[in-house]
C-alpha cells in the first residue's frame, strides 16, 4: 500500500511532484487556485480536489508547493489538519519556515520543511535532492514517499534549516551564474560569439576553479587561515582592471564592484597574505 498524498499547487514544479507520485503508484489528490492547471495529471490518476481543505483532508500527507511563504498562508490558514504530516516544498526563509512550523503546529499537523535542489524535469531522477529538516520521525515515517520525489538530504530539527541549505545553495548559483554572465557580457561587447567561448574557455575555466572551493572550507573549518600564493592584496589591485575593462566595453560593473569593495576592506584590515577564505569572515561580521 503506497501512502495517499495531496499536492497542493499544480504549478512547474508542484506538477512534476505530482506526476513523480502518481508514476511511483501513490492515490495522489492535486488542488490548484486557478482550476484545471496541468490536465495531463488526470489521464495519469490524479484526483482533482475542489477546493485546498478538501484535498488536505483526501491524504495524511499533504505536500505543498506553492509561489512564496505567504500564498502558503493564505493555502492553508484555517483548515483542520489534525493528523496530517504537511510537507512545505515551496521556497521560504529560515524565519518563514519555523512561523509555519508553529502555525501548522497549532492547527494539528506534523510539519517538515524542504527546499528543492532541482528544476522540475529533474524531479524523479538521480540528480535532484531535496533538504528536509523538522522532527526526525515525521521524516523517517514518510522518507519511502518523499524518495520518489528526489534524494532525501535530512538536515536537522529545526524547521528552519532546510531553508537555510537552500537559500545558500541557491546564493552560491546565482554568484556563479552572475559571474558567468559578466563575463559573457564582456566578450560579446566584442562581437565574440559566445558558445565557442564558453565551450573552449569559460567551462573549463570555471571548472578549474571550483576546485579551489574546498580548501577554502576546510581553511574555514580548521582555521587560521594560512597565507595564500594567491594573496588577498595581488588579487585587489588586480581588480580594479576589471572594473575599469566593463565600463571601457560600456559592460554594467555592478555584478562586480561588491567584490572590489570586499577585497579592499580585507586588505585594509590587515589580510593582505591570506586567501579568498578570509573574505567568509568579512561576509559574516556583515549582518
Ligand atoms: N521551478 C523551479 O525551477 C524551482 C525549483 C526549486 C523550487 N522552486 C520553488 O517551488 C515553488 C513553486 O515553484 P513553481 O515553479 O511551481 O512556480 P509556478 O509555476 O510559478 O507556480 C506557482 C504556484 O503557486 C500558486 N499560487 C500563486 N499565488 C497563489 C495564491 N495567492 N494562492 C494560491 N496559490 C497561488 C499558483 O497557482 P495558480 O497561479 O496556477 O492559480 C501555482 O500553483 C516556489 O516556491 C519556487 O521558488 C521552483
Amino acid at each position: 500500500m503506497k501512502t495517499p498524498v495531496t499536492v497542493l499547487g499544480l504549478g512547474a514544479m508542484g506538477t512534476a511532484l505530482a506526476r513523480a507520485f502518481l508514476a511511483a503508484g501513490h492515490p495522489t489528490t492535486v488542488w490548484n487556485r486557478t482550476p484545471g492547471r496541468s490536465p495531463e495529471l488526470d489521464a495519469l490518476g490524479a484526483t482533482r480536489a475542489a477546493t485546498a481543505a478538501d484535498a488536505a483532508a483526501a491524504s495524511p500527507l499533504v505536500v505543498v508547493c506553492l509561489l512564496v511563504d505567504a500564498t502558503v498562508r493564505t493555502a492553508l490558514d484555517g483548515l483542520d489538519l489534525t493528523g496530517r504530516t504537511v510537507v512545505n516544498l515551496t521556497n521560504s526563509t529560515p524565519e518563514q519556515s519555523r512561523a509555519t512550523a508553529e502555525r501548522l503546529a497549532s492547527a494539528g499537523a506534523s510539519y517538515l520543511d524542504g527546499g528543492i535542489m532541482a528544476v522540475p524535469p529533474m524531479i524523479g531522477t538521480p540528480g535532484a535532492f531535496i533538504f528536509y529538516s523538522g522532527p526526525q520521525d515525521v521524516f523517517e515515517q514518510h522518507r519511502p514517499a518523499l524518495e520518489v520525489l528526489a534524494r532525501p538530504a535530512y538536515v536537522g530539527t529545526d524547521p528552519g534549516l532546510a531553508a537555510l541549505y537552500d537559500i545558500a545553495l541557491l546564493s552560491g548559483m546565482y554568484g556563479l551564474f552572475g559571474g558567468a554572465q559578466h563575463a559573457l557580457a564582456l566578450i560579446t561587447s566584442a562581437n565574440i560569439p559566445a558558445a565557442d567561448f564558453t565551450q573552449q574557455f569559460l567551462l573549463p575555466w570555471l571548472t578549474a576553479m571550483l576546485t579551489s572551493i574546498p580548501n577554502m572550507a576546510r581553511q574555514l573549518d580548521n582555521g587560521p587561515v594560512d597565507t595564500a600564493d594567491s594573496n588577498l592584496a595581488m588579487q585587489s589591485a588586480a581588480y580594479e582592471n576589471l572594473v575599469t575593462t566593463a565600463q571601457k566595453q560600456g559592460v554594467d560593473p555592478s555584478l562586480l564592484t561588491p567584490m572590489g569593495e570586499l577585497l579592499r576592506r580585507a586588505v585594509a584590515a590587515g589580510h593582505e597574505d591570506e586567501g579568498l577564505s578570509a573574505l567568509v569572515g568579512l561576509l559574516r561580521t556583515a549582518g
